[in-house]
């Protein structure tokens, strides 16, 4: 799909009761209410602590809220669905009066009915619904979903990754993804894809990507980015994960200059004031 033929990006993204409007770059804030996660483990696991968290990154001014309870940095055990849900559905219960919607990053069909079922507007699946089941659990909801690639598992997805033309395949697949959600019956309203960088990618893959992102914009599909602490940032500023504010912030301003339509992040604050410095400029071109 290119160019004139592209289909028409949806003119809002429909996550439960809400429908997002996409004419301005909206923020994804991430709570990760885990013991584990590369750049936050363990801040947040304490219930009360991850819903303080949540409602200070709403206060910030994020679009979505984006709940884990399994990390999926490279290396990472993965988590039983009953530790999953024992560490999401109480944050969620405390947060999902909040007047934005609450997505949950998870890869199990189990968590998504339970996460949904508890208030859920968004599922935020890093294997793009493929498991048994995942499909199923999300259809009828109505909500908003995130179809994200990656190459591998996380225990051993940095090993050795290796593309031929990583866009193209990237692409590929998403466009897949895409296709088996409508032939399931899910609206195209609800859907966004995210290439997944920093998922079985070296630091030159997620350059690529980057460097490349209109591309994904080109399946009319609303394109989610995630780069905010991730090593490749790292490796190009020689910092530790919490030290790669600055790097975030521009990798998330690059990202929505390429045509990203969301930025998943941790600093909510300092995207949205790059942004707002972006869309000034953008109206003074006008
Ligand atoms: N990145 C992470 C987790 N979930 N979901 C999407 N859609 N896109 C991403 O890039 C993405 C994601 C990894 O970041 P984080 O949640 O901070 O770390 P961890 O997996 O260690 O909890």
């Amino acid at each position: 799909m290119q160019g004139a033929h592209a289909p028409a990006a949806p003119p809002g993204l429909r996550c439960g009761r809400f429908l997002l409007p996409l004419t301005r770059p909206l923020i994804m804030g991430v709570v990760n209410i885990t013991p584990d996660s590369f750049s936050d483990g363990g801040r947040f696991l304490d219930p009360v602590a991850a819903a303080e968290h949540a409602n200070r990154l709403a206060e910030e001014g994020a679009d979505i809220l984006d709940l884990g309870a399994e990390s999926t940095r490279p290396g990472a055990a993965p988590v039983s669905a009953e530790a999953e849900a024992a560490r999401v559905l109480p944050v969620l219960d405390a947060v999902r009066g909040l007047s934005l919607p609450i997505s949950v990053d998870t890869r199990k069909p189990e968590t998504m009915r339970a996460a949904l079922s508890h208030g859920a507007s968004m599922i935020n699946d890093v294997d793009a619904l493929r498991a048994p089941g995942a499909l199923d659990a999300v259809r009828g909801s109505g909500c908003g979903l995130c179809l994200m690639h990656k190459q591998g598992e996380p225990q051993t997805m940095q090993v050795a990754p290796a593309y031929t033309d990583v866009m193209r395949e990237v692409k590929e697949f998403l466009a897949q993804r895409v296709a088996a959600c409508v032939a399931s019956g899910i609206d195209r309203e609800r859907l966004t894809i995210d290439p997944g960088f920093g998922f079985g990618k070296t630091a030159e893959h997620n350059l690529e990507l980057l460097r490349r992102l209109a591309e994904l914009a080109q399946l009319g599909v609303p394109v989610l980015a995630g780069l905010s602490r991730k090593t490749t940032l790292g490796e190009m500023t020689g910092r530790a994960p919490g030290d790669r504010l600055a790097a975030s912030v521009a990798a998330a301003l690059l990202a929505v200059q390429r045509g990203a339509a969301i930025v998943r992040v941790h600093d909510v604050a300092a995207t949205r004031d790059a942004l707002l410095v972006l869309s000034a400029l953008q109206g003074a071109e006008l």
